[in-house]
């Protein structure tokens, strides 16, 4: 079997390649053109040099490199995980995020369409498109309502994905998938910027964490259970719509407590809004303050997802508690920042 994979050098691209090759994949991962690529994830993972891993420079955006792409691979199997993916960005960027995010979604499904129909699709879709939800739990009827950019641009994507697949019968599935965290999750996103903060502050390098709304709720889950899910998703008889979640949810306050405790520091919660702080309750000093420029134009406020339909179809299950999760992000931070680790 032969699969692409846009977006080699994110979180899920690095997941889902290893898991592909360790089934005897042929791998096609794409990467966009810059000053200098990093390929880290693929690195700490070790397929990095996998004989069966090519490395292909793309830029999704491009329709034609899109068309020449799959012409010249021949897929089976393609997994749209290239975006913009960064939900705060969206505000600031909200064009190239409609074109990378949504339009980019487009042009492989078009490029598909003219190449060759019978390639099996995988779009990476988000609990974003609930934004402000409108029911609890959120399963694939629940309706939508995005609020950012991102969110906008992937119900796009989402949509032409289910169009295409209803239009031209093509076997075009669609992953909605909750938050997924790893130790190889990027700095940008909240779970890993308080593990690597907190790794640094119990290391001395750091004093005090900087974060926007505590309240929100999230259903977290880890990535390399999620990428599962999308192999599964391509390999059943028919293309369909399916929810990946663990079906609980937590406050980034929550997991911020979590994340000191597994690194030995016990914290303390004092004020409300802006004004909050958390202090180390041994020491004493302030350890997390709030930071408005982190706050978003609109937020989501709670998500939480049933994936009892992916349990039914697919046999997929999520297998890893949220407290083993953040451990396991802590430990990786503490360990690389030991070792200067700067990604
Ligand atoms: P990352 O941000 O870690 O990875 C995104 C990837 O997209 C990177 O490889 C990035 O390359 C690539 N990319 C960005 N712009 C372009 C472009 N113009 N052309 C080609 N490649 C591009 O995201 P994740 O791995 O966390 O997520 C994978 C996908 O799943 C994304 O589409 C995301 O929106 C979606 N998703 C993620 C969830 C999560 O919780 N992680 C939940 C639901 C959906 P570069 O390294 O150069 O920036
Ligand atoms: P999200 O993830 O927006 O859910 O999108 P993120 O980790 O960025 O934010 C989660 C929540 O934490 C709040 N928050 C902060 N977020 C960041 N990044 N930085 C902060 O300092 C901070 N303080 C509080 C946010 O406001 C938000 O409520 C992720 C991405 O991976 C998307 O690509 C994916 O589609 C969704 O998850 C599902």
């Amino acid at each position: 079997m032969k699969a692409i994979i846009t977006g080699i050098t994110g979180q899920d691209g690095a997941y889902l390649a290893q898991l592909l090759l360790e089934k005897g994949y042929i791998v096609y991962g794409t990467y966009r053109r810059t000053s200098s690529v990093n390929f880290w994830r693929t690195e700490e993972l070790g397929i990095s040099g996998h004989p069966n891993l090519h490395l292909v420079e793309y830029d999704l955006t491009d329709l034609g490199a899109s068309i020449s792409l799959i012409s010249k691979v021949e897929p089976d199997e393609i997994y749209n995980l290239a975006a913009q993916s960064f939900v705060g960005v969206s505000f600031d960027q909200p064009s190239t995020t409609a074109q990378i995010t949504g339009i980019g979604c487009l042009n492989i499904l078009e490029a598909i369409r003219l190449v060759n129909p019978k390639i099996r699709f995988y779009q990476a879709s988000t609990s974003e498109m609930f934004g402000k939800v409108q029911s609890i739990p959120q399963i694939e009827e629940t309706p939508f309502y995005p609020r950012s950019p991102y969110g906008v641009a992937k119900l796009y994507a989402h949509w032409m994905t289910v169009n295409y697949r209803e239009s031209y019968g093509m076997f075009a599935a669609s992953g909605i998938l909750f938050n997924h965290e790893s130790p190889l999750r990027g700095r940008e996103f909240v779970t890993r910027k308080i593990t690597d903060s907190v790794a640094k502050i119990k290391l001395g390098i750091m004093d005090c964490l900087e974060l926007g709304n505590l309240d929100a709720k999230r259903d977290w889950g880890y990535a390399k259970d999620y990428v599962e899910g999308m192999w599964r998703m391509l390999q059943v008889d028919e293309a369909d719509t399916y929810v990946l979640a663990t079906n609980r949810t937590e406050t980034v306050r929550d997991f911020v407590r979590m994340a000191f405790a597994n690194a030995g520091i016990d914290i303390r919660f004092h004020g409300g809004d802006v004004n909050e702080t958390a202090t180390d309750a041994e020491t004493g000093k302030v350890v997390l303050r709030i930071n408005p420029k982190f706050h978003r134009p609109a937020e989501v406020d709670l998500l939480i997802g049933n994936p009892a339909k992916a349990k039914l179809k697919l046999g997929w299950e999520p297998t890893t508690t949220l407290e083993r999760l953040c451990q396991m992000m802590v430990d990786a931070d503490i360990r690389r920042n030991k070792s200067g680790f700067s990604f």
